[in-house]
């Protein structure tokens, strides 16, 4: 018989984080993951709590942070996890040029601080790095996707530092042998998007309109394009990864992209809302460098790991309009 496998999960209380856990639990692991300590302590675990999975006797919860490096030290020697995930983040691109030195901090000297005890600890775990698209910047090949090779050139403090922490990912990979693979994430939502990010700000927003209870939407750039899956579809990439024998870095993505007025007019048109006669446009929401065009091509993930998405563009924003009206 098998034995049971531990992960070790950064950000288990995000939205990636609890989708991650049920997939985890589901596999039959033992999931570790790393909380902070919030002043309003039902926050700490609302998602997991959405999930079901927060009593589960197969999850453990320990108090730390990516930037509080003796606390990875002691998680990892207490669970010896034989795979990790690093999903933890200040994961807001506009928010991440008001608070450049939090955002980097943690992404990047936090990913620092989580591979150098990882070579201590436990060096022979398998790791997985959520890096994003925000790292590729509008550098796009010339057939208008981005993909593993596509140059760098990141346009926001979150897209530096997680170039930061895809680099010192990929080093450690060669000079200590270390397996850790970068997955080079496309955007990706879910009824559980913090409700800051458009998708989940458009369809609560609009809900709100139907219901009476508001009668505007303010937003920012209606004409950038994003490529949007759903997140249950992209923490499956990620276990995959983990399954393979050698660590290598791979695109998630559908592949397909939309404009943010997309969004609006498909959700809006679901609620028999007219766009026009409640949106908004404020300043506050345009980003000081803005990324335009977002598509991915994830033919390596498909063709090497047998990837493919389950949700649309059309099932994804269903899904979290019918979430958002069951509240
Ligand atoms: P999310 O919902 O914002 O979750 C991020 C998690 O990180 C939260 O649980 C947060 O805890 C935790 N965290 C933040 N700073 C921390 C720190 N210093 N120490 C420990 N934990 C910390 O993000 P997500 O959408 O699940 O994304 C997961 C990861 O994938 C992130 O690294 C994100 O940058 C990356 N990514 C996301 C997308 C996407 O479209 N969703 C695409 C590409 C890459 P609190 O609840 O305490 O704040
Ligand atoms: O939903 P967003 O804030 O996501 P963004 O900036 O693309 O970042 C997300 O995806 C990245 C992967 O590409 C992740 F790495 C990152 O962690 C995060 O999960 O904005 C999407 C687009 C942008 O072009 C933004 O300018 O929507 C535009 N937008 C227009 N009005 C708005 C708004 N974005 C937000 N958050 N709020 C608005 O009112």
């Amino acid at each position: 018989m098998s034995e049971c496998k531990t992960a070790f999960i950064t950000g288990i209380n995000g939205q990636d984080g609890s989708y991650l856990t049920e997939l985890l639990l589901s596999k039959g692991y033992h999931v570790v993951g790393l909380v902070r300590r919030l002043s309003v302590p039902e926050s700490q675990t609302s998602r997991l709590e959405e999930a079901g999975v927060y009593n589960n006797p197969d999850v453990a919860l320990e108090y730390g942070d990516l930037t509080d490096q003796a606390s990875l030290v002691r998680i990892l020697n207490k669970y010896k996890p034989q795979e990790i995930y690093n999903l933890a983040a200040q994961s807001h691109v506009r928010v991440s040029f008001d608070a450049p030195q939090f955002t980097t901090d943690t992404i990047a000297m936090g990913t620092l601080n989580l591979i150098e005890a990882m070579k201590e600890v436990c060096p022979h775990a398998k790791m997985y790095q959520a890096g994003s698209s925000e790292m590729f910047g509008n550098s796009i090949d010339a057939d208008g996707f981005q993909r593993e090779t596509t140059a760098m050139i990141p346009v926001s403090p979150y897209g530096c530092a997680k170039v930061f922490a895809h680099n010192i990912c990929r080093n450690y990979r060669e000079a200590y042998k270390l397996f850790i693979c970068n997955g080079i994430l496309f955007n990706h939502e879910s009824p559980r998007r913090g409700g800051n990010f458009v998708t989940n700000k458009i369809v609560k927003g609009a809900i709100k309109i139907m219901r009476g209870e508001s009668k505007t939407l303010s937003l920012g750039n209606l004409q950038a394009t994003r490529d949007w899956g759903h997140s249950k579809d992209y923490v499956k990439a990620m276990w995959m990864m983990l399954q393979q024998e050698h660590p290598q870095d791979f695109v998630c993505a559908t592949g397909v992209s939309h404009t943010v007025q997309d969004v609006v007019n498909f959700v809006f048109k679901k609620l028999d809302l007219c766009p026009e006669q409640h949106i908004t446009i404020d300043p506050k929401y345009f980003r000081p460098e803005e990324l335009d065009d977002l598509k991915g091509d994830s033919t390596k993930l498909r063709q090497m790991l047998g990837w493919k998405p389950e949700y649309t563009f059309e099932s994804l924003l269903e899904e979290m309009i019918e979430h958002g009206l069951s509240k």
